[in-house]
């Protein structure tokens, strides 16, 4: 099977945060000559926010797998067209957010273009996004710093904290309606 796995982290603090990230997951179901193959559970995290402009409200976070046929700069245009489309304010791109995504991995692939980096360059610091991943595939590799997901996880030593939740990613108006936070 031709096509490239790519990862995609989900992060909203902004609105109705589950709903958010459903909706995204749901866009990304529709993205043309793909497929997801994984979606990671639904965390609350705490704002990584040293420079203190995300406001006060605490992540959803979460990462989509998809196997993909459409090549990294056009995946990252619709990318930032879905996050558009859910709402993200474009003249505050910095601040809280409904809807960020990011391209995490694609394939093994390492790019250094003026408006995209992959690896995504700071996902190796960050438990929002290396806990879901884990969870997802914890053998995968990362390209640049020669090691998997686990053991970058295992690494850090910062003191984010972060939750994971009991709800069904992508359930929107399904059977689990609520979302109760639970200590990992
Ligand atoms: N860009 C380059 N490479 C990529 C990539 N691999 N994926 C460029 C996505 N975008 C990429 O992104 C800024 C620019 O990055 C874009 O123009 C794109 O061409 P943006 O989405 O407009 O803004 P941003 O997300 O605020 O910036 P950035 O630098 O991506 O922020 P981060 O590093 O992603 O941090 N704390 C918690 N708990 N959870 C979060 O989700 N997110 C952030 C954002 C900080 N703290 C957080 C969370
Ligand atoms: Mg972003």
């Amino acid at each position: 099977m031709t096509g490239e796995t790519a990862f995609v982290g989900l992060g909203c603090n902004l609105g109705d945060r589950q709903d958010f990230c459903d909706r995204a997951l749901t866009l990304l179901g529709l993205l043309p000559r793909s497929q997801i193959t994984g979606v990671s559970s639904y965390y609350e995290t705490e704002p990584l926010d040293p420079e203190g402009i995300l406001g006060p409200g605490w992540f959803y976070n979460a990462v989509a797998q998809i196997h993909t046929n459409i090549a990294p700069l056009s995946l990252l245009e619709i990318l930032q067209e879905t996050e558009r489309g859910l709402g993200r304010d474009d003249q505050h791109r910095q601040g809280p957010r409904t809807m960020d995504l990011d391209l995490l991995f694609y394939g093994q692939q390492i790019m250094n273009l003026p408006n995209l980096t992959v690896p995504h360059p700071r996902l190796h610091l960050r438990r929002f996004v290396l806990t879901p991943l884990v969870e997802l595939d914890p053998d995968w590799h990362h390209p640049i710093l020669n090691t998997n997901v686990k053991e970058l996880l295992h690494g850090l030593q910062d003191s984010e904290q972060i939750r994971k939740l009991d709800c069904v990613p992508g359930d929107r108006y399904g059977q689990h309606p609520t979302c109760n936070p639970s200590s990992q």
